[in-house]
């Protein structure tokens, strides 16, 4: 069976806990359109995440790749539409790295498109009233470190697409006033956002598809 790996981060900077981890371990072992999805929990490290990546890259043969992190702060589930060739971080790593103005691939372009159809997820999200926007950069702290490497991996294979998406804080772990999603709302809008994926071959330049790096 053709599998679908969906990815995410285990706790950081001194939160308890990390949706997408939950989000991840939740969907492993699901069936979405025929496919059998797996779920790969990263560490929140500068080269171990891409490192452990590429093992799962590698292991499973995926056709299809959807790296999820917190953003706290955000309000909705948020498609990135760029990945850039930059770590700049303004908090520690868990190892206690904070790399400052360096690339992610030396040599490597500038930046990626996601090749995930952006526009159509937060679409069909909002149709099922998810709170969604595109969002145009992934930050540059790990994130944004494994989605560049995830789509420097990916290119030149055609067959495989790949992309990040950002989620907001659980309900639990949000402070006053700040926005959450609750967790089942956030496991239903990835396995959708895997459906709309696996629907929706062809889209424009910076929205999914088959784009070539900037
Ligand atoms: N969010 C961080 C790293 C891990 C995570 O879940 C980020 O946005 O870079």
């Amino acid at each position: 069976m053709k599998t679908v790996l969906v990815t995410g981060f285990e706790p950081f900077g001194g939160d308890a806990r990390n949706p997408s981890e939950e989000i991840a371990r939740a969907l492993d072992g699901r069936r979405i359109a025929g496919r059998a999805i797996v779920g790969a929990v990263l560490p929140c490290v500068f080269g171990g995440s891409v490192t452990e990546l590429k093992k799962r890259l590698r292991a499973h043969r995926p056709e299809l790749v959807v790296c999820l992190g917190l953003a706290g702060g955000r309000a909705g589930i948020t498609p990135e539409r760029v990945a850039i060739n930059l770590d700049d971080a303004r908090i520690a790593d868990n190892a206690g790295a904070q790399p400052q103005d360096r690339a992610v691939v030396r040599g490597g372009p500038a930046a990626y498109f996601s090749t995930l159809p952006v526009k159509a997820i937060v679409a069909a999200l909002r149709g099922e009233r998810v709170p969604a926007e595109v969002s145009p950069t992934a930050g540059m702290f790990v994130c944004n470190h494994v989605f560049y490497a995830l789509m420097h991996a990916l290119r030149g294979n055609r067959g495989v697409r790949g992309g990040f998406v950002h989620v907001p804080f659980l309900p639990e772990q949000a402070g006053a006033g700040q926005p959450s999603l609750p967790l089942e709302i956030m496991i239903e809008a990835v396995a959708l956002t895997v459906k709309v994926t696996l629907r929706t071959r062809r889209n424009g330049r910076g929205q999914g598809g088959r784009t070539p790096p900037l």
